[in-house]
């Protein structure tokens, strides 16, 4: 029996999330951190990165932090460049930057539209474009696309963000079959309901969504980005090479309920 625990181990991995000054990328970076990564992360501004800079070290971790528009195919290819001069080429990418936008769909511009497709859809397609060629180059690597219950499921108000999470769902299955033999696994973690800045305005009080996501998931609470830990870590290391194509969904049990009985 060839396993032991240190396939979960990450040293001298350089780990590389996107949109990650606080939230879930936040937390699966410092997971990784744990299991011995070296973080890099991007952000919009210099204010943000600097934010971020300050978030990681009061956790203890070292991370380097680059402005960078992940919409942008230039400053994409940029980031990449410099992170392998002063880290090293990225050996894991997590694909977590996102928006979303809550507007009933007849009521949605184009321009909206356009915009969270471009941010949750087309960013992790130009991101992980510019990482490929270098891991196989190497040999291997890891690319996990923060997916969600809309890859699966629909609702009021959010038409663009299903249909980009719908879409990265699919987009994170070619490209494991795509690059599968280059030793590269893509997979997908589907969180639930998490309390994020990002579900902040659902989570007001009094305000019904809470009851209803309490009633939809059988763990009868929303998710915190600690519950994204774990399964984080098992997507990005050797305890995962036979897995590809996947999307773990880390969500509670949402999608195998039915929903609370009257
Ligand atoms: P969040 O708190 O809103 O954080 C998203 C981060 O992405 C922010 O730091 C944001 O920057 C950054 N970002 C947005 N657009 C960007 C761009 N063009 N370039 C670079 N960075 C950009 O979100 P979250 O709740 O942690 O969610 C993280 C991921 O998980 C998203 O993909 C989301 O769709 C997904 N997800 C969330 C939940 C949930 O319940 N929270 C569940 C399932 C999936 P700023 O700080 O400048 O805004
Ligand atoms: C919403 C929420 C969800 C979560 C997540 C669920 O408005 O329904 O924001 O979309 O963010 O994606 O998995």
């Amino acid at each position: 029996m060839d396993f032991t625990m240190n396939d979960f181990r990450l040293d001298g991995k350089v780990f590389l999330v996107t949109g990650a000054v606080y939230g879930i990328g936040f937390e699966i970076a410092c997971s990784l951190a744990e299991a011995g990564a070296r973080i890099v992360f991007n952000n919009l501004t210099q204010e943000s990165v600097d934010l971020g800079i300050d978030n990681y070290k009061k956790a203890g971790i070292e991370a380097k932090g680059y402005i960078c528009d992940v919409t942008n195919e230039q400053q994409v290819q940029s980031l990449v460049e410099k992170i392998k001069l002063e880290v090293g080429s990225v050996d894991i990418l997590v694909n977590n930057a996102g928006i979303i936008k809550r507007t009933p769909m007849i009521e949605m511009e184009a321009v909206d539209f356009r915009q969270v497709i471009d941010v949750d859809l087309t960013a992790p397609f130009i991101m992980a474009k510019a990482v490929l060629p270098e891991m196989i180059k190497k040999g291997g690597g890891k690319i996990i696309n923060i997916c969600s219950m809309m890859s699966e499921l629909g609702r009021e108000t959010v038409s663009a963000y299903a249909a980009a999470k719908g879409g990265l769902k699919m987009l994170t299955k070619n490209i494991a079959s795509e690059y599968g033999q280059y030793n590269i696994q893509c997979n997908g973690i589907g969180p639930g309901y998490i309390e994020t800045p990002q579900t902040a305005p659902l989570r007001e009080p009094g305000h019904p969504f809470n009851e209803f996501i309490l009633g939809r998931t059988p763990a009868n609470r929303w998710g915190e980005t600690a519950d994204l830990a774990g399964p984080a870590v098992f997507l990005a290391s050797k305890a995962s090479d036979f897995v590809n194509g996947h999307i773990l969904y880390v969500d509670g049990g949402i999608l195998a309920y039915l929903g609370k009985q009257p």
